[in-house]
């Protein structure tokens, strides 16, 4: 029988690649999407025939309640969030709002009227903050350094506090750093391929960045969606991290960025003290052993495919 699946955040890089997975599956897709005075399609322009889009807010209860009356999902997956740490200090408030009170209002609403649908939460690992263990895994102890992190926090306990108290069925995703072509530009890969593209077409002449020596745990958003389903059809709710087990500098994918268009980065590269953080998060490195050995997850595609990919998909968007 066909399953259908609510996706928040489906206008997002992971809402988009999910969205993919699921109709290749078989399932009804429908996607929460806010009011903009322009619509943010682009990323699923494709597939909009495929999909049945429903207006909504994380932070309208009524709109979310509305939309699980609509599409009375079997499997639910809230990846809508304000997900990008920088802002998270400029706009604390909206962060905590969207990012953790976001994800309670998302259980509330399966919980009154749909409470067998399945959750998948979109946990972070910007939870693990000034890391308490290396490499972390389920049960490293939490220690946010942003306003985001600690929005992502609450949305965790949220979704292990309802499978407790209430027997859902909501499980999170402990994901670590995952890219694309389709990532934000103000993150800091796509702002780097992005950048690295402009200046081998002559657009630009150099790329300003903050912290090089900051290391995380990258993989491709392709692979670690496959995770977010996997983890929906196993017997009961748990919490798994996924991450590829390396970390790289972001001086590391500067380089291999550069190197792929024939250029050395030190001569574009500036670092701008504007681009550092109130508070870094300097290493992250997961330890996927847990979703590996639960339900067989593994990377496909290894960070220096990941680099090349995306300087690929940036030049030929200039060219
Ligand atoms: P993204 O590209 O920034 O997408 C975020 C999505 O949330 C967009 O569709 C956005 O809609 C939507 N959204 C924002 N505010 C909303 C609101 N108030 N109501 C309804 N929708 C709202 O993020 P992503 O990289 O796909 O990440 C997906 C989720 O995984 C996020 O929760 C993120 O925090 C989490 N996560 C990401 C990573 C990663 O490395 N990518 C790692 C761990 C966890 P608009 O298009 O209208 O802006
Ligand atoms: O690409 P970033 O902005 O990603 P960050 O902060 O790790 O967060 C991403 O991954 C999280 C999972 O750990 C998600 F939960 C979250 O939603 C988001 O998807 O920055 C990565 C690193 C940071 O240490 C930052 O200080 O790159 C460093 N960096 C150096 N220069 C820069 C820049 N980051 C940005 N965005 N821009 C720069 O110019």
């Amino acid at each position: 029988m066909t399953k259908t699946a609510l996706i928040t955040g489906i206008t997002g890089q992971d809402g988009s690649y999910l969205a993919e997975l699921l109709l290749e599956k078989g399932y009804d897709v429908y996607g929460l999407v806010r009011r903009l005075s322009t619509p943010n399609v682009g990323r699923i322009e494709h597939i909009l025939r495929d999909i049945n889009l429903i207006e909504g807010d994380l932070t309208d209860q009524c709109s979310l309640n509305n939309a699980v009356d609509i599409c009375k999902p079997e499997e639910v997956y809230n990846l809508a969030a304000q997900s990008f740490v920088g802002t998270s200090w400029t706009q604390p408030i909206a962060t905590g709002e969207v990012t953790g009170l976001g994800a309670l209002r998302v259980l509330e609403a399966v919980r009154q009227r749909c409470p067998d649908a399945k959750v998948y939460q979109a946990s972070s690992s910007e939870m693990f903050g000034k890391v308490q263990e290396t490499p972390q895994r389920e049960l490293t102890p939490f220690y946010p350094r942003s306003p985001y992190g600690i929005a992502k926090v609450y949305a965790y306990w949220a979704t292990v506090n309802y499978r407790e108290s209430y027997d859902m069925f909501a499980s999170n995703g402990i994901l670590f750093n995952h890219e694309s072509p389709r990532r934000g530009i103000e993150f800091v890969t796509r702002k780097i391929t992005d950048g690295v593209a402009r200046i081998a077409c002559g657009l630009d002449t150099e790329l300003r960045l903050g912290n090089l020596d900051a290391m995380r745990d990258w993989g491709f958003a392709g692979d670690y969606v496959k995770a977010m389903w996997m983890m929906l059809q196993q017997e009961s709710a748990d919490d798994y991290v996924v991450a590829t087990g390396e970390a790289h500098s972001v001086r590391e994918f500067v380089q291999i960025a550069f190197s792929e268009v024939g250029l050395n980065y030190e001569d574009y590269v500036v670092v701008d003290p504007k681009f550092f953080r109130p508070a870094e998060v300097t290493f992250l490195l997961g330890d996927p052993t847990k979703a590996q050995e639960s339900f067989g997850w593994k990377q496909e595609v290894s960070f220096e495919e990941l680099v090349k990919m995306m300087i690929r998909s940036d030049m030929e968007l200039y060219k």
